[in-house]
């Protein structure tokens, strides 16, 4: 049986994306008036950008949930499906773009007066996330072993994974830029809040911090059909929750990459991350 008729890549500004990605919406952004305050959250597929997202978006109503699906509150520009005007988005508006750095649709994010939010994960549990979502959404037929070999030769969505990083790295301490790890927003999920709400500039009360986590906890969202994607086609389950929240766990990978391929990719990593300081978190404590 097949999933969705897949949405092939191709290559725009020098990057491999899907046909959903098209050179006028790109054209738009470019053009676009931006402001100091406006929040654009960025990640390759599968680091956590929902996650963020529902993050900012909460903070942005002061804890307050209300019945705006996500995807509008927080548009994707460069999607053709997002043809919201983005100049009349209420401030601070809220964006998502999956683009890497030196390729940011609206021109270096150093050059804009901008923020950004840029989320990372460990590539293996970003590589099974992925698989498990092309293989729902679009490729029912997918082998993990055919997608391994494509994730590793970055013929996927967005390119390779390491350029994506490898991008966003440099500008990690940036004043406009907040970098986050996946692993550390599972570990100290309170602490992220805050984190995201000073880079907005926003100031929370505690209670309303506590709000924010418990809104956000894999639980909650998962449930929430204002936050779960489950309005994506092939995204809901028998009970009505999204499945686009799969697991949200740190470590599943050990559960699919083999000896082998977990040694591809840790010395994909040796050789990628080199003189960078930078590690992955594939702690499965949580
Ligand atoms: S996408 O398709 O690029 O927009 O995907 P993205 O949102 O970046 O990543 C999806 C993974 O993030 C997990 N997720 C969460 N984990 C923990 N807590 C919360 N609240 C949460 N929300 C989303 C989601 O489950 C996907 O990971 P996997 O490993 O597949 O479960």
């Amino acid at each position: 049986m097949s999933g969705l008729p897949l949405p092939t890549l191709h290559v725009l500004s020098g990057l491999k994306v899907p046909r959903f990605v098209q050179q006028r919406k790109l054209d738009e952004l470019r053009d676009l008036d931006l402001y100091p305050d406006d929040v654009w959250i960025t990640a390759y597929p599968k680091c956590g950008i929902t996650w963020a997202s529902q993050i900012a978006r909460l903070i942005k109503n002061r804890g307050v949930q209300n019945d705006v699906r996500l995807d509008v509150a927080v548009p994707w520009p460069e999607n053709i499906l997002h043809e919201e005007k983005l100049g009349e988005l209420s401030q601070p508006r809220l964006l998502k773009s999956h683009f890497p750095y030196h390729l940011f649709p609206c021109g270096q994010p150093h050059t804009t007066p901008c923020k950004y939010i840029y989320v990372t994960r460990n590539p293996k549990d970003t590589l099974v996330s992925l698989f498990f979502f092309m293989k729902q959404a679009w490729e029912r037929d997918l082998e993990w072993d055919d997608f391994f070999e494509r994730f590793m030769k970055g013929d996927v969505f967005y390119g390779d994974y390491f350029d994506n990083l490898l991008s966003w790295l440099p500008h990690k301490d940036d004043k406009n830029m907040l970098f986050l790890r996946y692993e550390d927003m599972k570990k100290d999920l309170p602490q992220t809040v805050s984190k995201i709400a000073s880079f907005m500039e926003i100031e929370l009360q505690d209670e309303t911090i506590a709000k924010i986590v418990e809104l956000t906890t894999f639980k909650t969202m998962k449930g929430d059909n204002t936050a779960n994607l489950s309005w994506l086609k092939n995204m809901k389950d028998e009970k009505g929750e999204g499945k686009f929240l799969r697991k949200g766990v740190v470590g599943d990978w050990k559960n699919f990459l083999s000896a082998q391929q977990s040694a591809e990719i840790d010395t994909k990593c040796t050789e990628k991350l080199k003189d960078t300081g930078f590690e992955f978190d594939y702690d499965t404590t949580n």
